[in-house]
């Protein structure tokens, strides 16, 4: 995910401005609170009105949608009567809240670190520039290019990355596979990050593991100048930094090494959204399957999940659940 993750796309949204501040209360609750509970009931109910076509005209109206309550009916009808909500108006104006706020924008940071922090005093990127000797690497080169990181990625620029991304790799081996998921395979825009997902023939679930295959990528891209930085390389996961040429933003780049085998459950996992995976996941579980970002196993009688299905495209996997294929583009929920 890009971390950070933001809320849905505003766009043609005639309650933009509720769902903007039902976010701002989720962030709240997550980063602050740390109730992951508030947390997604405040998205959920902020998916829900994105979804109506015409102006919520007050609380009793929203209620009547899965994911709205009564305490987000009510703050509604505050915010329809007065333009804004206290409960905000207090959030913005805590010191702790908005220290802690700041400091989780910054990539590495998450909210018990945040509050570690605000706690010692550090409640400004001054402070945490000062202080860098309690930020790990991750956490440094976060909030170096906090900026850079909070931009949108254009599409195009994408699509440029893509292209080189794709001729270092293929220098090095021509059988490598990339494929850049996430929104941008969903056709948007502009994107939060880029999504990379890579496999090779020779790279089966079964082979055990191979992390050279996605070292040697690394490696590469570093020679050639296109990764600036490494957040986190594992075996199976690098997470890290690139930019096309030395006048481009630094954007977040994350690189998934997958077995062929299990290349395209994960490509329909990592292209989401994420809505719709859930979706997805619970029509598979109605149908007797369970579906995670590696494979679609049937479910047992005993609830045990069996063997692994074979699966060659995303289409066996609709096939399986009974789904008609959707476009990456039709994956909005
Ligand atoms: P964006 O970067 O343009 O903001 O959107 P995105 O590409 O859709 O989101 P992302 O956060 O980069 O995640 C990429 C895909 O990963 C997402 O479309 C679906 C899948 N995914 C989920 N749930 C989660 C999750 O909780 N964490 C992560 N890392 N990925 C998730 O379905
Ligand atoms: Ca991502
Ligand atoms: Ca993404």
């Amino acid at each position: 995910m890009s971390g950070k993750r933001k809320a849905p796309s505003s766009d043609d949204n005639s309650n933009a401005d509720i769902c903007d501040f039902l976010i701002e209360l989720s962030e709240f609750e997550k980063n602050v609170n740390r109730n992951i509970h508030k947390y997604n009931a405040y998205r959920n109910g902020a998916a829900a009105i994105a979804k109506l076509s015409t102006r919520v005209k007050n609380g009793q109206e929203a209620m009547k949608l899965n994911g709205v309550g009564k305490q987000m009916g009510l703050k509604i009808d505050e915010f329809l009567a007065t333009g804004t909500l206290k409960k905000l108006t207090k959030i913005r104006a805590d010191d702790t809240s908005k220290g802690i706020s700041l400091l989780t924008r910054v990539t590495g940071i998450g909210p018990a670190k945040a509050r570690e922090l605000v706690e010692q005093g550090i409640m400004t990127l001054d402070d945490m520039r000062n202080n860098q000797d309690k930020l790990n690497h991750h956490q440094i080169i976060g909030l170096k290019h906090m900026d850079d990181f909070e931009l949108r990625i254009p599409r195009d620029e994408i699509e440029e990355l893509e292209e080189l991304l794709l001729k270092h790799i293929h220098q090095l081996d021509s059988e490598y596979i990339l494929t850049i998921a996430g929104s941008y395979r969903r056709g948007a825009k502009d994107s939060g990050d880029i999504d990379g997902l890579l496999t090779h023939p020779n790279y089966e679930s079964s082979s055990g593991k191979k992390p050279h295959l996605l070292k040697k990528v690394v490696d590469a891209l570093k020679e050639a100048n296109l990764v600036t930085d490494t957040l986190s390389l594992g075996e199976l996961k690098f997470m890290g930094v690139c930019r096309k040429n030395e006048d481009g933003h630094f954007r977040r780049l994350d690189l998934r090494l997958i077995p062929v085998d299990q290349f395209y459950c994960g490509l329909l996992y990592f292209t989401g959204s994420d809505i719709f995976n859930k979706n997805m996941r619970t029509k598979a579980l109605e149908e007797g399957f369970t579906l995670n970002e590696y494979c679609i196993r049937p479910m047992g009688a005993t609830g045990v999940p069996g063997e692994s299905l074979p699966v060659s495209s995303e289409e066996d996997v609709f096939d399986y659940v009974g789904m008609k294929y959707r476009k990456p583009s039709e994956r909005k929920q």
